[in-house]
């Protein structure tokens, strides 16, 4: 039983001197030969020395009955969608609609919307029977402006232009 203690503190010491971010593959991973369980255990009892219990589990990697995946630190990435406020978008007899019209996006995305119109336009949150809400709110936006918001949580998200309330847009989140 107290051979363990000292097992695992060798075994913890040999990975995180060979690098930070590093896993043991236990699904690649070899069976253990009988020997090496007899190191472990004559290293825990005192009969062998640290450099042969240390050349151990060299071997054990080397043989791949340890498999060691470097595993770098997940980057987040930074998910991005855009919406095109097209051409004409202003024209209540035209077709103009955001595109996409309804954004399906993953959560924590960062949408942008971009203004292609030749007029101005703004994007305004609202609620399911179309009363603004306060939760992206742009300025107007002139030609070429944009406007970007992350999405954190999941849900369907309604907007429209308050300049011109027929254009009504959605954002899915999921
Ligand atoms: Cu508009």
């Amino acid at each position: 039983m107290e051979r363990m203690p000292k097992m695992i503190s060798v075994l913890i010491l040999v990975f995180s001197i060979s690098l930070v971010s590093i896993t043991v593959n236990f699904a690649s991973a070899q069976a253990v030969p009988e020997w090496v369980k007899n190191t472990a255990l004559w290293y825990g009892e005192g009969t062998i020395s640290e450099g042969e219990f240390l050349n151990m589990i060299k071997f054990l990697i080397e043989n791949k009955v340890i498999v060691l995946d470097s595993v770098m630190e997940p980057v987040p990435q930074a998910i991005n969608a855009q919406i095109t406020i097209p051409n004409g978008n202003y024209d209540v007899t035209g077709a103009g609609f955001y595109s996409p019209l309804n954004l399906e996006i993953p959560i924590d995305t960062t949408v942008t919307w971009v203004n292609d119109d030749s007029v101005p336009h703004n994007i305004q949150s609202t609620d399911g029977k179309g009363h603004v809400i306060q939760l992206f709110n742009s300025p107007p936006l002139n030609t070429g402006d944009k406007f970007e918001f992350t999405f954190e949580e999941s849900g369907v998200y309604n907007y429209y232009c308050s300049f011109h309330p027929w254009r009504v847009g959605l954002v899915t989140v999921s």
